[in-house]
């Protein structure tokens, strides 16, 4: 008991870690009390984690503490503090909502005024006590946030830049604090357009963000957060930008960036103190973020940087908007300043393709302000990613030809022809139309299931199929949602509806039949099946899709028919087939999925591999097959429409004539099993 205390003390020696809370920030919120992301259970989503955990009897809690105007005053036009300072705080004013209106996403109530200054003043206050050692490092747990805000204009939820006045405010007393460099990440899933502004000509603050882009379409939209961003004047290459082509980022693109881009940088740059600008809207299960970072990625980000700066960091709430999201991703970041043990985890998933190239093309245009980045990638970076890699290995031999396509990876140019496809063939699919429910239910799942979703995402695997799937509408059916002629009811698709990297054709050797008299889809007459034991005698045309691990579950919840209208399903939760069923599907062969054994495509088999990864299909299991065997289920020739989606299958899949595709079924039909 004593020891123990003692060490917990030795430990609050040794790391003195600051976490600001203050009720008052809560008086800020919608004026109706109109349901909005940013709201005030946020901070207290938070606050309640950190104090259920154990958490804040370790640190040094501080109330909060509203800034001064001559503070703000630094980053902000006086008429826009003097207009948010006299916001009255009348409990109804139509004056405000007129105000309100002339921003963008902004809401004004009678406790805005007061929260914002306390937000921007809690900033500067843990920054000055980090600066001067009072502090080892500190947690703001603010709102509104701030990185948004521009110096005459409030924006996306934000009023004050609440980082850039704290920035400036420990720059501003440089002689007394001794910090000369302040590093500012952010990493808030969107562009700190603000903060960008007010140190773009700057080179004592290096200004970092990582931040969804889509090339422009995500908020806040245009072309400030593109990597050409650099910064001007004495500030050139102290603004570095990482804008995300797309959505469903998460810990790999993130380590990715941080190990090949924000990491060389900050050696290089060498900051006194960082200020991270923590948004928790890239969060796994964060309904505007699209992203799915995990605690464990946070806590990871958190320790690379606390390698700088003596530890000194201020982490400053900005955005952050699923309530389980920012409490358990702050509360991991705590623990990581706290030095606890690190948090368990894996990150064996990969970046995706897309976020080499942004890495690559940050990398090329900060080059000149950061010669380290000149650098070729690291060769695991390359190995990574297969795709990359082989990229790098037809180029260097290919070195004659230059034009653009050329350079192209060539599973890029391939796609290009498969998105074609699939461009093509959209209008024989009936796109499945969401009623509201349906797409709140959607989302919901989402956000229960991201965890291993956000993993199996990034694993590819070949599914293998020797049925109606052949024909591409009709399987894209399953990815994209939608119902194909023939189908007597749509599919729900995929949460991820990418649509497949690849396509290839294989004839496999083993046994295909038709059996059972009707099925929900196809209404009357039999559906294909394969033996799930392989024999030398046998032949089978086979499509092999390139899809995830995420998609190949959502796809044996739809073959199993397992899904029903507005109904959330237990896969949503746990994946039926999940890596460990992967293992057992590899050793043995195939594996009954016990969860859905009443399916009739319940059987996952392990049909080899094509480019080390594995081929897996979805058939009956071998009892069924028995079964078939003995009459006690009855073998049956398809019906019209579902042999016609087959024959189109082989057809436009080049793999058989009509003629041929319809006498190859008539024989698996025909011959006894
Ligand atoms: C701080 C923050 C998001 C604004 C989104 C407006 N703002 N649609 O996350
Ligand atoms: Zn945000």
């Amino acid at each position: 008991m004593e020891s123990a205390k003692k060490e917990n003390n030795n430990e609050e020696r040794r790391r003195r870690v600051g976490l600001l809370y203050d009720e008052r920030m809560c008086k800020h919120h919608t004026p109706d009390g109109e349901d909005h992301p940013e709201n005030p259970e946020r901070i207290r989503a938070i606050w309640r984690k950190l104090e259920s955990a154990g958490i804040t009897q370790r640190c040094v809690v501080l109330n909060g503490k509203a800034a001064k105007d001559k503070h703000i005053a630094s980053v902000h036009e006086r008429n826009y503090i003097k207009m948010i300072r006299n916001l009255s705080t009348n409990e109804v004013d139509p004056r405000r909502n007129k105000i309100a209106s002339k921003f963008n996403s902004i809401y004004l109530n009678g406790g805005s005024s007061e929260a914002a200054y306390l937000a921007a003043g809690s900033v500067m206050e843990v920054s000055e006590k980090v600066a001067k050692g009072e502090l080892s490092s500190a947690v703001a747990i603010v709102r509104p946030p701030g990185h948004h805000a521009e110096s005459n204009e409030a924006m996306g939820f934000c009023i004050f830049n609440n980082v850039a006045v704290a920035a400036s405010y420990i720059l501003d007393k440089e002689l007394e604090l001794g910090i000369h460099k302040i590093l500012i990440v952010d990493w808030d899933v969107h562009h700190g357009n603000g903060t960008q502004k007010m140190f773009w000509k700057d080179p004592r603050v290096l200004f970092f963000s990582v931040h969804r882009f889509d090339f422009g379409t995500f908020y806040p939209t245009g072309d400030n957060g593109s990597y050409t961003m650099v910064g001007e004047g004495q500030g050139a290459g102290y603004n570095i930008n990482v804008p995300w082509e797309l959505g469903r980022c998460g810990d790999a693109d993130y380590l990715a960036v941080w190990d090949h881009v924000l990491i060389p940088v900050a050696k290089a740059f060498n900051p006194d103190m960082i200020i991270i600008s923590g948004g928790f809207d890239a969060a796994v299960g964060d309904p505007l973020g699209g992203c799915r970072i995990t605690p464990y990625g946070y806590s990871v980000m958190m320790k690379k940087l606390l390698e700088f700066a003596e530890g000194k960091i201020v982490l400053a709430l900005e955005g952050g908007y699923n309530l389980d999201s920012i409490a358990n991703s702050v509360l991991a970041c705590v623990k990581v300043l706290l030095e606890d043990k690190p948090l368990s985890g894996t990150l064996e998933a990969y970046p995706f393709e897309s976020t080499w190239r942004v890495i690559r093309a940050v990398r090329k245009e900060l080059c000149t302000y950061w010669p380290i980045l000149s650098n070729e990638l690291p060769k695991e970076a390359l190995a990574i990613n297969k795709k990359v890699f082989s990229f790098e290995l037809i180029s260097s031999s290919d070195s004659d030809v230059e034009n653009d396509e050329a350079f192209k990876a060539p599973s890029e140019s391939k796609n290009d022809s498969i998105s074609n496809l699939v461009e093509n063939f959209q209008n024989v699919i009936r796109p499945l139309s969401l009623t509201p429910f349906e797409e709140s239910a959607q989302v919901k799942a989402i956000g229960s299931s991201v965890c291993w979703r956000a993993v199996f995402a990034k694993t590819d695997i070949w599914y293998a199929c020797f049925g109606s799937n052949m024909w591409m509408p009709r399987f894209l059916c399953y990815i994209q949602g939608g119902q194909v002629e023939g189908m007597q009811k749509p599919c729900p698709g995929s949460i991820d509806k990418r649509p497949p990297e690849d396509i290839i054709w294989k004839i496999m050797p083993h046994r295909l039949f038709f059996g059972r008299s009707h099925t929900r889809t196809w209404g009357e007459g039999g559906v294909a099946f394969l033996h799930p034991e392989s024999s030398i005698d046998d032949k089978t045309y086979m499509c092999l899709y390139k899809i995830t691990l995420e998609q190949f579950n959502d796809l044996i919840v739809q073959e199993n028919v397992l899904v029903q209208e507005n109904v959330q399903h237990d896969s949503m939760i746990t994946p039926f087939f999940d890596l460990a069923s992967l293992d057992s599907a590899v050793t043995k062969k195939s594996i009954v999925l016990e969860a859905i054994k009443e399916g009739w495509y319940s059987n996952v088999v392990h049909l080899g591999t094509e480019g080390a990864l594995p081929i897996l299909t979805m058939t009956c299991s071998l009892s069924d097959v028995e079964s078939f065997k003995s009459g006690k289920h009855p073998l049956s020739a398809p019906s019209k429409e579902y042999l016609n989606t087959l024959v189109r299958g082989l057809v436009q899949g080049k793999q058989l004539s009509e003629d041929e595709a319809i006498s190859y079924i008539n024989g698996a039909c025909t011959k006894p099993l």
